[in-house]
């Protein structure tokens, strides 16, 4: 144990304060032209969900204007979104996609 009983070995233990990470939403926006099936892609690519799960994130956004492809720590989502908008680019698509804060 600690002897300090002449002040020689006093250890001073802070708390330890664990904070969770703050979460953000990544969103796709529905627009006119995009077309369906790239946008499964996307979501199956970029988000890793099976094809039946992608089809149901794509068809929420389409028939919803917007709709939630997963939730990450901040330089998570801001990584998904500057992936699927340079693919959308590349693709001359103007999908959309977005981070918000929970
Ligand atoms: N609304 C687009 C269409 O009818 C499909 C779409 C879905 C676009 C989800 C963007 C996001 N081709």
């Amino acid at each position: 144990g600690n002897d300090d009983r002449s002040n020689t070995a006093i250890i001073t233990r802070t708390r330890t304060r664990t904070k969770r990470p703050s979460l953000y939403r990544v969103l796709l926006l529905n627009d006119d032209y995009t077309p369906m099936e790239f946008v499964v892609l996307v979501v199956e690519r970029f988000f890793n969900k099976s094809h039946e799960d992608a089809y149901q994130i794509m068809m929420h956004v389409h028939q919803n204007g917007v709709g939630e492809c997963g939730v990450f720590t901040y330089e998570v989502a801001e990584t998904k979104v500057t992936q699927v908008m340079d693919f959308a680019r590349k693709h001359q698509h103007p999908l959309q996609c977005v981070m918000e804060k929970k």
